[in-house]
């Protein structure tokens, strides 16, 4: 079953992950009340997860709301779960396609964040449902950055607009967008240079990108999507938050959840920067990207 084989790769991927929440899990299952020492004890166990201090005191809270002097039981493990979803529920989910001509997606983040690698998957993706994929090497600071763009383009087959390195991101940018809409593209993806949240003049850059393409073609860019690093745990959010006050990002993709045990961080992300969380990164292949569905993903948190 497709479906049976998705579900067992979020869950695979998060294996490391599912081992901090099942201590979580376990705690419920003892006996006593819910009392001070057992929600401080809850307490540690969601930062040891990763959980982040917002999401942390905001279920320990609930769990006293409801729970206070109470048998501690097995059941209310349903009632952290549910909590910890309603964390992660985002107003927006998949990708804002535009109602005509092409939707354009820019993606942003720190080197190495795995920007070029979910572009190839975010082009399978949009290619699996029947759209017309290209994508704008615009990442033109590191030499092996277009050559690196390049190859997963033909190994896709999808089209790429790219120029010499070190020529100017933001003509590249333009120059894909007239082609797109030329030749009737629906989506075009738009790589850019991984850039430090501390160097002002590759975060004006981005803008200016961004800028250049929302003049070209009208409600572009239609996403913003900044990839974080899931290895990174709670740094990746203060990234993100400078990222943020350059740039209006529309979402986010976590890439390397798999390998991680800090998958918990995906609730401070969500909570710290009001941003959903579109995709999840869960390996280095191209068919390794899941729409991120939150239900799914706390139940596979807590699954043995
Ligand atoms: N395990 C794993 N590795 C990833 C994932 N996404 C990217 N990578 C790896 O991270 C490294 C940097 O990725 P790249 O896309 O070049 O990052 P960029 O500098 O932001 O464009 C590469 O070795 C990728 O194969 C992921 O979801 N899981
Ligand atoms: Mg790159």
């Amino acid at each position: 079953m497709v479906f049976g084989a998705i579900f067992s790769k979020v869950k695979q991927a998060l294996a490391k992950t599912r081992s901090l929440f099942s201590g979580i899990a376990q705690l419920f299952s003892f006996k006593g009340r819910v009392d001070q020492k057992f929600l401080d004890e809850l307490e540690k166990r969601l930062y040891l997860a990763d959980v982040g201090t917002f999401a942390t005191q905001e279920i320990v809270n609930r769990v006293r709301l409801a729970y206070q002097d109470k048998e501690v039981s097995g059941e209310m493990i349903a009632f952290v779960k549910d909590q910890l979803k309603s964390l992660l529920t985002a107003r927006s989910q998949g990708i804002n396609y535009a109602a005509s001509g092409p939707t354009v997606i820019m993606i942003a983040g720190v080197n190495g964040a795995g920007k070029t690698t979910s572009i190839a998957k975010l082009a399978k993706h949009c290619m699996n449902q029947k759209k017309k994929v290209m994508v704008a090497a615009c990442d033109t600071f590191r030499a092996a950055a277009v050559e690196q763009l390049t190859i997963w383009s033909q190994r896709l087959g999808c089209e790429i607009v790219k120029n010499a390195q070190g020529s100017d991101p933001a003509s590249v940018a333009h120059d894909a967008c007239e082609k797109a809409v030329a030749r009737n593209f629906d989506v075009l993806i738009v790589d850019t240079a991984g850039r430090l949240h501390t160097q002002t003049h590759l975060m004006k850059e981005l803008d200016k990108i961004r800028r250049i393409v929302a003049k070209q073609i009208p409600g572009a860019p239609h996403e913003v999507l900044l990839v974080l690093d899931a290895t990174s745990g709670q740094n990746a959010i203060t990234q993100a938050e400078m990222f943020k006050k350059t740039i209006d990002c529309t979402g986010i993709i976590l890439a390397k959840l798999d390998g991680t045990a800090k998958g918990g961080a995906i609730f401070g992300v969500k909570q710290k920067l009001d941003l959903p969380v579109k995709f999840v990164g869960l390996g280095e292949g191209v068919d390794d990207l899941e729409p991120f569905d939150p239900n799914e993903y706390v139940e596979k948190l807590f699954e043995d």
